[in-house]
C-alpha cells in the first residue's frame, strides 16, 4: 500500500503524476498547506521537514516499510522500484538526474522565491524580486534551448526528469512566468499535460482543495 501526503501544489504533484504514470494504486492524503498543516506536530512526526510531499510505501525495500519526504528523492525510490522512466546506466541515466537538479535546485526555487517576493512579502523588496525574476528568464532560456534540441527535458524518451519540471511549470501563475515567450518549453508543456496519467494526478491534486463555503 502507498500512502502520499500532498497538496495541490507544485512540488507535491510530482509524486502522483510518476504513479499514475507507473500504474500504481495509492491512497492520497490532503496536507493544507494554506492552513499550515504541514507544521503540525503529527505531520512532523512522519516529516521532519515540515513540507509537501511525502511518500509512505508499506512495501519498501527489504520488505520494510519506507516514509521518504522530497519529491525528486521519492521519484528516484518509485522508478527504481518499478524500473521505469530512469534508464539504469549510462549517460541516458545521468542526463535525467542533470535535468532532476537542475529543476530543483535552479527553476523551482527561482520560482518560489520571485512567486514569495510579487505576491506574499510583507513589503516590497525590489531588488531581490528582479533578482529571482532575471533568474527565471536566464534559467528558462537554457532550458528552452535544451528543448529545442529534445522531445523531453533529457532525451527523446519521456522520464522522471519530466515530471520534476512540470510541477512548476503547471503552476507557473505564481511567479507570473509566461510560456509564450519560451516556444519550446510551451510545445514540451503541451506535450506533457496531454498526457491521460497527467490529466489524472491533476483532477486528484485539485480535488484536495476544499471548496470554498
Ligand atoms: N525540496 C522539497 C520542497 C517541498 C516544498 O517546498 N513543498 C511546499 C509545497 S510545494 C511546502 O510544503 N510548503 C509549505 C511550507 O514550506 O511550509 C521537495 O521537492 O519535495
Amino acid at each position: 500500500m502507498i500512502n502520499v501526503y500532498a497538496f495541490a501544489t507544485p512540488n507535491s504533484v510530482r509524486v502522483p503524476i510518476a504513479l499514475e504514470e507507473l500504474g500504481l494504486p495509492y491512497v492520497l492524503t490532503a496536507i493544507n498547506v494554506r492552513k499550515g498543516e504541514q507544521k503540525q506536530p503529527g505531520y512532523l512526526a512522519i516529516n521532519p521537514n515540515g513540507k509537501v510531499p511525502v511518500l509512505v510505501d508499506s512495501d519498501g525495500p527489504g520488505g520494510k516499510s519506507l516514509t521518504l519526504g522530497e519529491s525528486g528523492a521519492i521519484l528516484i525510490y518509485l522508478a527504481e522500484k518499478t524500473g521505469k522512466l530512469l534508464p539504469m546506466y549510462g549517460e541516458a541515466r545521468f542526463r535525467v538526474l542533470e535535468q532532476m537538479f537542475f529543476h530543483l535546485t535552479g527553476i523551482g526555487p527561482a520560482m518560489g522565491q520571485a512567486g514569495y517576493f510579487q505576491k506574499q512579502a510583507p513589503e516590497p523588496q525590489p531588488s531581490a524580486q528582479a533578482r529571482f525574476e532575471n533568474e527565471i528568464v536566464r534559467v528558462m532560456q537554457v532550458l528552452d534551448g535544451i528543448l529545442a534540441e529534445r522531445t523531453y527535458v533529457a532525451s527523446d524518451e519521456f522520464t522522471i526528469a519530466d515530471i520534476v519540471h512540470f510541477g512548476w511549470m503547471w503552476r507557473r501563475s505564481f511567479a507570473d512566468v509566461d510560456l509564450q515567450l519560451y516556444p519550446n518549453v510551451q510545445r514540451w508543456h503541451d506535450l506533457i499535460d496531454g498526457r491521460p496519467a497527467v490529466q489524472k494526478a491533476l483532477d486528484r491534486v485539485n480535488a484536495l482543495i476544499p471548496a470554498l463555503a
